[in-house]
């Protein structure tokens, strides 16, 4: 079979005003700029995992968009999901149906509404991927696909196949995701990360890691790696060896991860000296207001608040910028965490913030208790689900509060002046001295 696999692509936002500010805001601009250009590593995964004969063709939707009639040639179409794209990924489907063409559907917002998906496919994938591709496939082939296929959250990352890299067009990315693991343990409320597909936290086994990035390297030698898990430095132990392996194979790369980090100066030593450029945290609030009751097994991030400031001194110290998230309108928020992200922002010097909305995902705890409460605006609109636009009512402030506060705050975090601030900071005061270092070592 000749098989199309259709990645959703690019960065979504609805309101209007934000997307007006944020062509301007230079911040922003550089950041989706850098972001909007990943792969989808989930269809790369199936596709490293399909055997001979078959063919898979990898494309992305925003090629799709510029022409008058999808690609055709294709036995099967296999296209992924977000909550926000989801609407022009059954207008997909639906398309290449009416041409004959059977289409399976999977990814996280399908995992989530299988019912849904189901009434734009010959098939839905619940959850992982690989534990039912060759099903898929077999299936497809006699042309018997079933409507459901579900796996338990229980695929062992030790068989994980290595992603089909070789299929992308590498001129169109600015860099490469690899995962090292699934789940993550602190089960947030609103998460909607890959704790949907795996419930239990997993790791790939680092012997299978590195080969991912040596393939990669073979197709692009010193290249820019995006780590794809949603909590990568859960697991200490593993990623020390790991980190060893890795330096001396001159890749740079980024990765999401809890604050823990910071209180373990041999491995951010690791991180640095293995190529880590940036790391992405989760922080969530600067005021204490809005962390409890944020995870639904322990209150971790409440219990490491006061230690927030000093953490991220301390990382930024070895030479790693820190990228800190907050989630604004986070029960308990009121008007004044606007001012709140602001000045941490600013007295710790975080290389890079970013600002977004609590947003009530599908398959969520979050959804879930929002609408026990009656507290969703728009619900079902999916293209609101974009972390940027507001779809329910926050408490205790008011709708009109949260977006205009989001909007100011944009306006003040990525505008040109604090900007340049935050990177000439980092360079001179935290980037050049660990290099000295670096050096002096070595
Ligand atoms: C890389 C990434 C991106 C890339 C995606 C590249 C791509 N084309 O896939 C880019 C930068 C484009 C992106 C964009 C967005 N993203 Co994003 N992104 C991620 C990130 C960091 C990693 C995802 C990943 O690679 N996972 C690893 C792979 C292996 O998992 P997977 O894709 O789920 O695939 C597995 C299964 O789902 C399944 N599967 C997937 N697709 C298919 C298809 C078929 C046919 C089958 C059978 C199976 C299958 O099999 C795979 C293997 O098991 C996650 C956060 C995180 N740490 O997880 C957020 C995340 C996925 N993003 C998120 C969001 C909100 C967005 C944006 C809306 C942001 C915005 N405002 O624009 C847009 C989405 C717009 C769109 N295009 O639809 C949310 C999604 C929540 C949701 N449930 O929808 C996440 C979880 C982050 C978060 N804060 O919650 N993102
Ligand atoms: S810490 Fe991040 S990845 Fe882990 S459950 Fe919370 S939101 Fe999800």
């Amino acid at each position: 079979m000749r098989i199309g696999l259709v990645a959703m692509s690019g960065i979504r936002a609805c309101d209007p005003e934000l997307l007006r500010l944020g062509l301007t805001l230079p911040g922003f601009v550089e950041r989706s700029k850098t972001i909007a250009s990943l792969p989808s590593l989930g269809l790369l995964t199936l596709a490293g995992l399909t055997p001979a004969p078959h063919e898979c063709v990898y494309v992305e939707v925003e090629d799709i968009r510029q022409l008058e009639r999808p690609p055709d040639g294709f036995d099967l179409v296999a296209i992924s999901s977000f909550s926000a794209q989801i609407a022009e990924a059954y207008a997909l489907a639906d398309q290449y149906r009416a041409l004959g063409v059977p289409v399976v559907l999977g990814g996280l917002h399908v995992t989530a509404l299988p019912g849904e998906a189901a009434r734009h496919a010959d098939a839905v994938v619940v959850g992982e991927g690989e534990p039912v591709w060759p099903a898929v496939l077999q299936d497809a082939e006699a042309g018997q696909l079933q409507p459901c296929y579900r796996s338990n959250g229980r695929y062992p990352l030790d068989q994980s196949p290595l992603p089909a890299f070789e299929l992308l067009d590498l001129a169109k990315y600015n860099r490469l995701t690899v995962q090292a693991s699934r789940g993550c343990p602190w089960h947030c409320e609103f998460c909607a990360s890959s704790i949907l597909l795996s419930p239990h936290y997993k790791q790939k086994p680092a012997e299978r890691v590195l080969a991912e990035i040596d393939r990669i390297r073979s197709l692009w030698p010193r290249p820019f790696i995006e780590l794809a898990d949603d909590n990568a430095f859960v697991n200490k132990r593993y990623w020390k060896p790991l980190l060893s392996e890795l330096r001396g194979r001159h890749v740079r790369w980024f990765a999401e991860t809890d604050l823990s980090i910071h209180e373990d100066e041999e491995l951010l030593g690791l991180m640095r000296d293995s190529g880590c450029a940036e790391v992405l945290i989760g922080l969530e609030s600067p005021v204490a207001d809005g962390l409890a009751g944020l995870e639904l097994r322990s209150d971790w991030k409440r219990k490491r608040w006061p230690e927030y400031r000093e953490a991220v001194a301390r990382i930024q110290s070895h030479g790693i910028r820190v990228n800190g998230c907050f989630v604004l309108g986070l029960d308990g928020h009121t008007p004044a965490v606007f001012d709140a992200v602001y000045e941490f922002a600013v007295e710790t010097e975080l290389f890079d913030v970013q600002i977004t909305i609590q947003t009530p995902f599908p398959g969520t705890p979050l959804y879930d208790r929002l609408r026990r409460e009656g507290r969703l605006l728009y619900d079902g609109q999916w293209e609101r689900c974009t972390l940027f636009d507001i779809n329910y009512r926050p408490q205790p402030m008011t709708v009109e509060e949260l977006r205009a506060g989001l909007h100011d705050l944009g306006v003040r975090l990525y505008g040109e002046e604090l900007t340049q601030w935050r990177k000439e900071n980092f360079n001179r005061k935290y980037l050049r001295p660990a290099r000295r270092a670096e050096e002096a070592e070595s």
